[in-house]
């Protein structure tokens, strides 16, 4: 194909310029009919919600899509290094709002639809987010493919196609229950196929060695299946209009393989096979920091990683490049180690595929990689069973043991001791040999992050310590941003104008210029427009929160939220404990000093995770109780708002006052919800925990609630031989929490019900909550204080908002560019 006419030429021929993307009411209008008309067959008369959906989507995909097609010229022009982000998991959002902010077509949208008796926003309720996360993981690939685009830097963001995304979480009887996720049920007219974009990854078999002709050694893979990997491209609008896309890969069968070769003659079971090729892709892993350790994730993590690198490598050819410059030519940023195996998998594209020497393909390989590690719990450090990697992975575990056995001589050379040695090894010979796949990620990358300080420094100096002595420049830190025009500018319509009017629009594009509100903080007037803003907010939530949950709450309570995974470290019911406290002082006639609350909370649990399930039945119940209580209700409210996603993120983030960030410190890596609630002027109060660090550093100490010990101090309490029933025992009111907990006056009587709960903290307490309780207590009397003078609450608010700035992760990716890839952001155009 030729590739020496610009966009300027094609666009020539039709009669348009390449810059005149239809950025008018009326060309809106008549492409939104003309949607309607040829690609659904529809006048708006005669149309389901879902037909005005995607005509408007298809729209704006075609805005979308022409910005895209600009910047990949561009990108091409200026030749630079490209950046390939590697996740398992993504969680965009709805697309449609965001594309609109972008476009900076909101207000043009709105009227061409208002002359149709439409309605945008009601429209833009119909979309169907695609759920391909399970979290914070998942949403900051997404935040990163924001600023990638926003910023102009040449990269693709490449993952997994999930048929069924996140599972949808229904409430039942107080119970989660998980339904499948059909987000494709609608169609998805934001994704563009590539049929002809696809590659054959092969699985299983054995491998064979020989010497080839020219004398050279070979390795053969003789797999046992077959499967192509399909791309699906969706574009990613940056803000005003770079695009870069997003990837995915779809599992197909191969119809040559597993039709003729294996199964001549049969064809139900060919059938059969493809079918189970076709799993690959069907469904997302739930677990989050949880691993399943199951055959077919692994499956998926490889499919993935070989389509990518496969593609890649053809980019490189098609840009005429040479495969010794491979690693000049792009750089690939892991996202955690899910993708990790790709080390293993270059290796054996550049050794086995085409001929390189080890050597070289090493030092391309070790030149290309660079990994984010984004948690330190034990339990989510991936690793996979030699026995399972040999039988899938075949030629993949003999080149992880041939990267081992060199790097193990390195280290023997250096002097290490035996034992250390043992403790960096590729394999884990404890039990069960294993793949350590972080070591795999660190041995194979040219720089390792954490995602923010305290986590980057824990890395450093607890997990990978060993390595970061060896190397110390090798490890660095990236605090985690978030993309602020979707957490702000689309999703919290009142404010952003509100602060665009004392500020002008310059934030969109550099959140740091928020400082400019700071002088305002003071001013009455300004307060007051702030607080209605709140306001407003918090009814369009009360508004959800009894549509979903059924439970009718005062939009002028204090909203006290907590939202993410239900994860024990977390510790969720650490809040739990406080709201019965509360409960229980409200009854003895105590509760004068309580400032009448709303407190809500969202999150999926793992489905096999029973004691995060079981935390979730604690809040359901914990609800009942004080709901229903005329003694109580009147002052405080309990929520569990079911099925949290970004779409319901939107919504709860600009409603919240109060932040809950109360993860025991040293477990959370940096978290990216606690950026969202503050940068939507909710007050925080946590623990010295991952990001809570740097953000009380910006906000100031006097205006964040700190509770709990440090991590130094969890650790030495630990050390010490912690005792949780010693809290249990001196402190009263704890003791009356607990006891609650099994009295059978939560949970309809079943005295039972929470007894796991109950032994877990009393017994074990792995995450202290009964250490911290008293602290996190007496933190939530102080606020409920400051609560009661509306002008103190709102002039903190006003600074937490307007110091915030550093935040953004447009901040974050020009580190990576500075930091790790060295890659110039190139500002395409205004
Ligand atoms: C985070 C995960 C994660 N860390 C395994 N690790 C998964 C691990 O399906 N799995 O196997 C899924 C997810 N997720 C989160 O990453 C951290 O807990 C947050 O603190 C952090 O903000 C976020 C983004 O860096």
């Amino acid at each position: 194909k030729s590739h020496n006419k610009s966009i300027e030429h094609y666009f020539s021929t039709i009669g348009e310029k390449a810059d005149e993307i239809g950025l008018s009411k009326e060309k809106i209008k008549k492409d939104f009919l003309q949607k309607l008309f040829y690609q659904l067959g529809r006048v708006p008369a005669v149309t389901t919600s879902n037909d005005l959906y995607t005509a408007l989507a298809l729209t704006v995909r075609d805005r979308v899509l022409r910005q895209f097609v600009r910047s990949t010229e561009e990108f091409s022009k200026k030749n630079s290094r490209g950046i390939a982000y590697f996740s398992a998991e993504y969680l965009p959002g709805p697309h449609l709002g965001n594309n609109l902010l972008n476009l900076e077509i909101v207000d043009e949208t709105r009227e061409a639809l208002k002359e149709l008796d439409l309605e945008l926003d009601e429209i833009i309720e119909q979309e169907v987010e695609p759920g391909l996360g399970n979290g914070g993981l998942g949403r900051l690939a997404s935040c990163y493919m924001d600023s990638l685009a926003t910023l102009g830097i040449p990269a693709i963001g490449y993952g997994i196609r999930y048929e069924f995304g996140i599972f949808k979480q229904e409430i039942k009887e107080g119970w989660q229950s998980e339904a499948t996720d059909k987000w494709l049920h609608y169609g998805n007219p934001w994704e563009v196929i590539r049929p002809e974009v696809s590659y054959v990854v092969k699985f299983g078999g054995r491998t064979i060695h020989s010497t080839n002709e020219n004398n050279k050694y070979a390795v053969e893979w003789e797999p046992e299946s077959e499967v192509v990997g399909t791309a699906y491209d969706t574009p990613v609008l940056g803000y005003q209009s770079n695009g870069i896309i997003m990837r995915l890969w779809k599992a197909e069968a191969t119809e040559s393989f597993d039709f003729s070769v294996y199964n001549m003659g049969d064809y139900y079971k060919a059938v059969e096979k493809k079918v189970r090729s076709e799993n690959i892709t069907k469904v997302l892993y739930p677990n989050d920091e949880n691993l399943s350790g199951k055959e077919l994730r692994l499956r998926q993590q490889y499919f993935f990683v070989s389509c990518s690198l496969q593609d890649m490598i053809r980019l490189n050819f098609v840009q005429g490049r040479k495969l010794e410059e491979f690693h000049e030519k792009f750089a690939i940023q892991l996202n955690d180690t899910h993708p990790s195996i790709a080390v293993a998998e270059l290796m054996r594209l550049l050794v086995d595929e085409h001929e390189m020497e080890w050597k070289q393909a090493w030092k391309i390989t070790r030149n290309t990689f660079a990994y984010t590690n984004h948690t330190l719990l034990p339990e989510a450090l991936e690793k996979w069973s030699v026995s399972l990697m040999g039988r899938l992975l075949p030629r993949h575990l003999e080149i992880i043991y041939e990267i081992n056995s060199r790097f193990l001589h390195e280290l023997r050379e250096k002097g290490l001791s035996g034992e250390q040695i043992a403790r960096m090894s590729l394999i884990d010979e404890h039990g069960e040999p294993s793949v350590r796949m972080a070591h795999l990620a660190t041995v194979g990358s040219f720089r390792v992050n954490g995602v923010s300080q305290l986590h980057s420094r824990l890395l450093k100096t607890q997990v990978l310590n060993d390595f970061a002595e060896i190397w110390p420049d090798k490890f660095t830190n990236v605090t985690n941003g978030v993309a602020h025009r979707r957490f702000l500018a689309v999703s919290n319509p009142g404010l952003s104008r509100l602060i665009t009017e004392k500020i002008g629009n310059g934030w969109l594009t550099d959140l740091t210029t928020l400082k400019r509100l700071e002088k305002f903080a003071d001013d009455e007037i300004f307060q007051k427009q702030w607080m209605e803003v709140k306001l407003e907010n918090k009814k369009l939530l009360s508004q959800l929160l009894e549509e979903r949950a059924g439970v009718k709450i005062d939009p002028t309570m204090l909203f006290d939220v907590q939202v993410k995974r239900i994860h024990e470290y977390k510790r969720q019911h650490l809040m739990l404990l406080h709201i019965l406290d509360l409960y229980l002082k409200i009854k003895d006639g105590k509760g004068e000093n309580i400032a009448p609350s709303a407190f809500i909370f969202a999150g999926k649990a793992a489905p096999g995770y029973f004691m995060a399930k079981l935390i979730i039945r604690l809040v359901t119940a914990v609800a009942d109780l004080v709901n229903n209580d005329k003694d109580v209700n009147k002052i405080l409210k309990v929520a569990f708002l079911p099925n949290f996603s970004v779409k319901q993120a939107q919504r709860v983030y600009p409603a919240a006052d109060l932040s809950e960030q109360i993860s025991m410190a040293g477990k959370e890596a940096s978290g990216t919800g606690n950026m969202k609630f503050a940068l939507n002027g909710a007050l925080t109060i946590g623990t010295l925990d991952g990001a809570n660090v740097e953000i009380r550093e910006e906000v100031g100490e006097e205006n964040f609630f700190l509770f709990g010990q440090t991590t130094e101090e969890v650790q030495e309490t630990r050390r010490l031989g912690y005792r949780p029933s010693k809290y249990y025992e001196e402190q009263e009111d704890l003791e009356r929490v607990l006891d609650f907990l099994v009295s059978g006056e939560l949970g309809n009587g079943d005295h039972e019900l929470f007894r796991p709960l109950y032994n877990n903290l009393l017994q074990q307490d792995p995450y202290q909550l009964l250490k911290d309780f008293k602290s996190y207590c007496e933190r939530k009397h102080e606020i409920h204080q400051i609560w009661k003078d509306q002008k103190e609450w709102t002039r903190r608010s006003i600074l937490n908002v307007s110091r915030v700035g550093k935040f953004s992760s447009d901040r974050s990716i020009l580190e990576y560019c500075q930091n790790i890839w060295n890659v110039e952001p190139v500002k395409l155009r205004d």
